[in-house]
């Protein structure tokens, strides 16, 4: 294992990890917790304490049938967040709205999270980094019988198109996402993480967030068949973020930052490049 007195912080010796914080009063595993200011930006720095190296920040759930936020309710959310974080860590901003990108950047995110994979026009005129993430449909909608002939080849096809169209507008750093949930039945997420190196052969850093999200509570359904609650998907969250590490995904977005970054010191420096690429960290066993 490394030893983190002598890491090089601009180039940890693993993927990266981008710990969630959902300033909403609704978002499925969080909503509520991190709505006051404060509160969340105190947050925010526990994230960096247990290793996040980027903090994402969100003011609309996108859960399925989340409801719409007007966009100065969004930016009353995490502007001040945004500010108070920037100083601290690298911020993202978690939006689909072109003003909530804008005025985040403004007060210091170098990052666009973008879930409608549709603002790289902001992004290439603000100079900052992008993350396209494939949906189908919109919150309301997208659990409603999603259906593909190939979800894996459909997500590859449309995230490499908008990635290009970023390159080709000057977005200097672009990230894709296969958008585990979004628009995706059960069956449609454990496609997609199987074929993942499907995703890293096209040559973009690729981000997966799986963490404590629905399916994973069907796959650790207890006898009666309920679903797991969010609060207890901790060991497929930390099982799927591993295993995408291992496929060569180079980031993660999760809740339980200090687990993950175990996690992903296990596996090592994503190597990128042909599929497959991650390969698990000879590590020394000691007592
Ligand atoms: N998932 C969520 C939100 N934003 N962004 C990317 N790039 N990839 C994801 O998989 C992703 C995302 C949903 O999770 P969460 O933020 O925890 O919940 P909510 O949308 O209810 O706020």
């Amino acid at each position: 294992m490394p030893d983190p007195t002598t890491a090089d912080a601009t180039a940890p010796d693993r993927a990266l990890v981008m710990g969630i914080l959902n300033v909403t009063p609704d978002s499925f595993s969080d909503g509520g917790r991190w709505l006051d200011p404060d509160r969340a930006v105190a947050r925010g720095l526990e994230l960096v304490a247990e290793g996040a190296d980027i903090v994402d920040v969100g003011g609309e759930s996108t859960r399925p049938g989340a409801a719409e936020v007007p966009a100065d309710e969004e930016l009353r959310r995490v502007v001040p967040v945004v500010e108070a974080l920037s100083p601290h860590v690298r911020v993202s901003i978690d939006t689909t709205k072109e003003s909530v990108a804008e005025a985040a950047v403004a007060v210091g995110a170098t990052l666009v999270n973008d879930v409608s994979a549709s603002l790289w026009p902001v992004a290439a005129r603000c100079g900052v980094s992008w993350v396209a993430m494939h949906r189908k449909g919109t919150p309301a909608t997208m659990q409603d019988d999603p259906r593909y002939d190939d979800v894996v080849a459909e997500v590859r096809d449309l995230l490499a198109d908008r990635a290009a169209r970023a390159a080709d507008a000057g977005v200097p750093e672009i990230w894709i996402d296969p958008g585990i949930g979004f628009g995706k039945t059960l069956d449609h997420n454990l496609e997609l993480l199987a074929g993942l190196d499907v995703l890293v052969a096209t040559g973009w850093p690729v981000l997966v967030g799986t963490s404590r999200k629905g399916f994973l509570g069907v796959l650790a359904a207890g006898p009666d068949g309920v679903s797991a609650p969010a609060d207890q998907r901790l060991p497929g969250s930390l099982a799927t973020a591993t295993y995408a590490l291992h496929r060569g995904a180079g980031m993660v977005r999760v809740h339980d930052v200090a687990a993950t970054v175990q996690a992903a010191l296990l596996v090592g420096r994503p190597q990128g490049g042909p599929p497959g690429a991650g390969s698990m960290r000879e590590t020394e066993v000691g007592a």
